[in-house]
């Protein structure tokens, strides 16, 4: 039993037995890697996945995965269904990436945030889709650095909301924008920021899967980086924010939930790598499939339940204060 292993912790999100889920060697055409998926239930109630594809050049483009029960049966789109288009959108001249799903009611559409890798850096763009066969794109809405995004399933105090991470040498924040259209943004504001010094979460954080809606508030899983000598370790976090007022953080977990462990997730492509886009609610309403990317090589699920992610912020969450010593 490694070191890891062997410590007592409270297991919120258990891995499932058939992981890694899906892999290159499942692609009906020739990639490197497939890892990072947006995820979301279709009106039939079979589970999508919009998967991150890396192509044999390091270009990444974006693939439907349909499946009845979202762990197996997977019907992988026979060619790619997003493929970057950087005659019309420059900003995709070097790949597509890290797509969020949010199914808006108020348009009846999916719309996708996306990580666009431009010349000048990667930033953040939309599309909206009904069938994910056909895509409406929006183009660039953050310009570089900025990714790890997710748009808000409806509008606060009349306008959409938009999480998303800008990178400056300051450092790599959470923020959220506004928009009266899914077009122009402003109102930007700091919501939640990477911790210091020798924290799990000091180097960067970022919006996981889009954020959870509950009767508490918005529940946010987060990855946070930390830089070590081998390399990145990337883990993910718990936070909640206000559901009429999401600057407004409410309780932010200290210890990390989740990490990396499983073989699949300590090597591949990009070593240590837990990192989820998209999860799937059961219809108890409690039930959460979260599909991450394991060492950027596959794409892995993990289950936990809503109110145990609760429950633990409640005892090991803090509100969350601008730390005086820290500055
Ligand atoms: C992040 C993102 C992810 C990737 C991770 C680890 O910055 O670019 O797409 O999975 O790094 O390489």
């Amino acid at each position: 039993m490694s070191i890891a292993t062997s410590i007592r912790y409270e297991p919120l999100l258990l891995r499932h037995p058939a992981n890694p889920i899906l892999t290159g060697k499942d692609w009906p055409y020739s990639i490197n890697s497939v890892f990072n998926a947006g995820a979301t239930l279709l009106a039939d109630g079979s589970t999508l996945l919009l998967c991150r594809v890396e192509d044999r050049r390091g270009l990444s483009h974006l693939c439907a995965a349909r499946s009845r029960n979202g762990v197996d049966g997977w019907q992988i789109d026979s060619e790619p269904t997003l493929m970057p288009s950087p005659r019309d959108y420059p900003e995709e001249i070097w790949g597509i990436e890290d797509p969020r799903i949010t199914f808006v009611p108020e348009l009846q559409q999916y719309v996708i945030s996306y990580t666009s890798y431009s010349r000048g850096g990667p930033g953040v763009s939309l599309a909206l889709t009904k069938d994910f066969r056909s895509f409406e794109r929006y183009g660039v809405v953050m310009p570089p650095d900025d990714k790890d995004s997710a748009l808000l399933p409806r509008r606060i105090d009349g306008y959409w909301a938009l999480i998303h991470r800008p990178m400056t040498p300051l450092g790599s924040h959470m923020w959220i924008s506004y928009s009266p259209d899914l077009r122009h943004w402003g109102r930007h504001r700091l919501i939640l920021e990477a911790r210091r010094g020798a924290w799990w979460d000091a180097n960067k954080i970022g919006l996981s899967p889009p954020p959870i809606e509950t009767s508490r508030g918005w529940l946010v899983l987060y990855h946070g980086v930390r830089h070590t000598p081998s390399g990145c370790l990337y883990r993910l976090g718990l936070a909640l924010f206000d559901l009429e007022n999401p600057e407004k953080c409410l309780l932010r977990g200290d210890s990390w939930i989740f990490g990396p462990e499983a073989d699949y997730e300590r090597n591949g492509d990009v070593k240590d790598v837990v990192f989820p886009c998209g999860y799937t609610m059961d219809q108890d309403g409690d039930t959460i499939n979260l599909y991450y990317g394991a060492a950027d090589c596959s794409i892995a699920l993990a289950r936990g339940s809503v109110r145990s992610l609760l429950t633990w912020l409640d005892a090991n969450g803090s509100c969350e204060r601008r730390r005086d010593q820290d500055r």
